[in-house]
């Protein structure tokens, strides 16, 4: 019994409004190519990207007309035919992340940096994404869901968890080390908040603005608070924070290159700038005489790999991070937009689809 018509919201252009469309076609499964699955989603996380998505400020082109949305979590009802050795069964509750598929067999894939395959497919992107009542996504790169998380819970572990994990796995920090994070108060930073402080033992100076963020924060197990709007010098504030010479790692979550122009004075010698955040098409801008004299690494950082979505997923499981979330309709995608424009939105915004 799957419908042959689906509720989905629709980029047609960069400019023109989201519209959401009751009768948008639902694949179906003898319509699957192998290796392909059908999932009945009952929910997806906002992520900032998807905004960008939608505004077409990347330098990466996307699909048109575009189905946006990348941290669904929903159940397999059908796999293509002729599928050979699928990890997933249909009924399996799985989630749905940026890399929808990659070819598993170049150099980038057989290292585990399948991310940065030549032929990744991403979900929101360049294949139709979240945003729908039912997706199609690949059977290699789904990931199942821990049972004790509902699917609410789950959906932004999916990109936003993932990230960051992964972001603070490979920063060269050490349990007791200062991470500063602009951004915390936002979907990245507050899941980074948590992973930093339970998984990895790092000590947390968040960045943000606004009180709401403010006691989120300090609440998920930040030490410090900077205000980004408040502080006269951010360099000081951030380096008095972490102890006075400031923080080992600087995990850049925000969606504005403001964010990263100080970082290389502000991080302690050896220290890692963690790039992670996507601002359009904004350059670092880092001083190269201190970048060495500092010996700072600059690590870019993207999403995850299928093992990293694991373990992110394994941990919050375990009640080690948890997101936090307002659930809303569909239909209210355009007002969460624009309310991530302003910086409005505190932790994430995940979408229902039942
Ligand atoms: O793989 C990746 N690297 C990856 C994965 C997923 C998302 C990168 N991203 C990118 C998104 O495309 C986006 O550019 O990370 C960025 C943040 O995504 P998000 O967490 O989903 O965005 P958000 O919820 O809007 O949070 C951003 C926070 O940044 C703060 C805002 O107040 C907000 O809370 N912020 C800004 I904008 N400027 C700031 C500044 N100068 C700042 N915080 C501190 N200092
Ligand atoms: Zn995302």
């Amino acid at each position: 019994n799957i419908p042959k018509t689906q509720k989905a919201a629709i980029v047609e252009s960069h400019d023109a409004p989201i519209h959401i469309k009751d009768d948008h076609p639902v694949r179906q499964p003898e319509e699957l190519a192998p290796g392909e699955c059908l999932i009945k989603l009952d929910c997806t996380g906002v992520c900032h990207t998807d905004l960008h998505a939608r505004k077409g400020d990347w330098p990466l082109p996307s699909k048109l007309p575009l189905i946006g949305g990348h941290e669904g979590v929903g159940k397999i009802v059908a796999i293509g035919a002729h599928t050979v050795s699928s990890p997933v069964n249909i009924g399996d509750r799985v989630g749905i992340k940026w890399l929808a598929d990659s070819c598993l067999q170049c150099e980038q894939c057989r290292k585990g940096l399948e991310q940065s395959c030549a032929k990744a497919k991403l979900s929101g992107y360049t294949v139709d994404g979240t945003f729908s009542q039912y997706v199609v996504s690949y059977v290699s790169h789904v990931t199942p869901i821990p049972p004790n998380l509902s699917s609410e819970e789950a959906a932004s572990f999916l990109c936003a968890g993932v990230t960051v994990y992964r972001a603070l796995k490979y920063s060269k920090t050490n349990p007791g080390d200062w991470v500063v994070i602009p951004g915390a108060g936002g979907g990245l930073g507050h899941l980074a908040v948590q992973y930093a402080t339970n998984a990895f033992g790092l000590r947390v100076v968040a960045v943000d603005t606004g009180e709401e963020k403010k006691k989120l924060c300090l609440e998920l197990g930040a030490e410090k608070w900077i205000d980004f709007r408040e502080s006269k010098d951010l360099v000081k504030d951030i380096k008095d924070a972490a102890g006075g010479d400031g923080p080992h790692a600087a995990l850049v979550s925000a969606a504005s290159s403001s964010a990263y122009e100080q970082a290389v004075d502000y991080l302690r010698p050896g220290g890692s700038l963690l790039v992670v955040g996507l601002p359009g098409k904004a350059q670092i801008g880092a001083p190269i005489f201190w970048t060495v004299v500092k010996s700072i690494n600059i690590i870019g950082s993207y999403v995850g790999n299928r093992q990293d979505a694991r373990e992110a997923l394994e941990i919050a499981a375990l009640g080690k991070a948890k997101c936090y979330l307002a659930l809303k309709p569909l239909s209210a995608l355009s007002e969460v937009y624009e309310g991530m424009e302003q910086g409005t939105v505190v932790g994430r915004v995940v979408l229902s689809m039942t």
